[in-house]
């Protein structure tokens, strides 16, 4: 006679701790549930496999095949930069940031930068730029202008308290009886030596060197129809056109650390005439005699006194050429930059141009006033239209 057999299944109850639920356990992926069961009480009958497991939350990231796993109560950040997430009984409770709309002003010397990775926009120091045009005119990092037409060679700018690099120009009067031009610039970057000559021929070590050319964690120097622009690993930045246009970026890390023509880097623009023996003048021929270097072999003009220039004193007894003067440079002033006036005053570049106008063996001096002028309206995020060709000034560098 056949007997029945009864199977008889144990009741467990079943009570998971908080943050845990219970599950059949199917191997690891078993465990990748939610926690939609905690803190539940159940009968169950049957025990296989039954357990309590802590709740996690799967998160799903850039590549949907590989999920990331979060233990509950783990917080994360670095999946997406606005967003940071905890994870909670098996549930991602996530927080936005919300960033301030990208035309937030920010404090002077200042830029509206979002770096890589960052969520939002941020206010960062911008570079210092040093602007060398015309015969030529000064505009240092601080944003003090002034004229020196010495004809030697100078220190543009040095690191003069780590020595990282150094940067020397040496000025031709080319026949001029007062004005001088950028000749050759000599830039030092550690016992790296580039050396920027005439018609953009790019010297490294002493070599001749064809462009592009890039010598990894060094310097990167690349050309274009009308300059040519060095950057080093420092963060120095060299732009030239190999004639009138010079002009010198450094990074806030450079702050306070720079001395030579292009001043003091320390954010305030009276003091940048400080003499290389550490005294503040007025003179811009005394302070720009005192950064001299070199021998007087460098000198393209060495008779004169100091081989300095007279500025824009020397222009007046030519009144009959005033007119003609003004009108070259009257576009500084009219529609064509109008556009940039509210941001940055024309004036001192309307004084350069009219100093430039003075003696000009070149065509088109007035346009590299333009140029200077053009190039600060455009880091100010200055629109201004195509004013070389509204003003007929087709050489010199280009807009950023
Ligand atoms: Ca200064």
């Amino acid at each position: 006679m056949a007997s029945l057999v009864h199977l008889t299944f144990v009741s467990l109850l079943i009570h998971c701790l908080p943050s845990t639920f219970y599950a059949i356990e199917r191997g690891i992926m078993g465990m990748r549930q939610t926690c939609t069961n905690e803190g539940e009480e159940v009968n169950v009958e049957q025990i296989f496999n039954i357990k309590c497991f802590i709740c996690i939350c799967k998160v799903y990231s850039v590549i949907p095949e590989f999920p990331i796993y979060f233990q509950d109560g783990e917080s994360w950040s670095d999946l997406d930069p606005c967003k940071s997430c905890i994870c909670h009984k098996g549930q991602a409770r996530c927080s936005m940031e919300v960033c301030p709309p990208m035309n937030t002003p920010c404090p002077p010397h200042m830029k509206l930068i979002k770096l890589p990775g960052a969520c939002c926009a941020q206010c960062i120091e911008s570079d210092g730029v040093c602007t060398v045009f015309g015969d030529p005119h000064y505009r240092t990092f601080d944003g003090k202008f002034y004229s020196f037409q010495g004809s030697c060679k100078y220190q543009l700018t040095a690191d003069c308290t780590g020595g990282a690099f150094s940067i020397r120009v040496t000025n031709d009067a080319r026949d001029t009886k007062t004005s001088s031009w950028t000749k050759t610039v000599s830039i030092r970057i550690g016992d790296m030596k580039v050396n920027l000559g005439e018609k953009l021929r790019v010297k490294i070590d002493g070599q001749r060197v064809a462009l592009p050319y890039d010598l990894p964690s060094k310097v990167i120097v690349t050309k274009t129809a009308e300059s040519v622009l060095v950057e080093t690993a420092i963060g120095i930045k060299v732009l030239w056109d190999g004639n009138s246009f010079l002009e010198v970026s450094a990074p806030a890390k450079f702050k306070n650390r720079l001395c030579g023509l292009c001043g003091n880097f320390n954010g305030i623009s009276s003091d940048d005439l400080t003499t290389k023996r550490g005294r503040v003048v007025t003179d811009a021929n005394k302070f720009g005699a005192s950064w001299r270097v070199g021998g007087r072999k460098a000198c393209s003009r060495p008779n004169t006194e100091n081989s300095v220039g007279l500025g824009g004193v020397r222009c007046n007894h030519r009144l009959p050429q005033r007119k003609y003067r003004d009108k070259k440079c009257k576009p500084l002033r009219s529609d064509v930059f109008s556009a940039c006036h509210a941001r940055l005053n024309h004036l001192m570049y309307f004084k350069s141009c009219l100093v430039d106008m003075c003696e000009c063996p070149l065509k088109n001096c007035h346009c590299e006033s333009f140029t200077a002028y053009a190039r600060e309206c455009s880091r100010l995020g200055v629109q201004l239209g195509d004013w070389r060709k509204l003003t007929g000034c087709h050489s010199g560098a280009p807009p950023r």
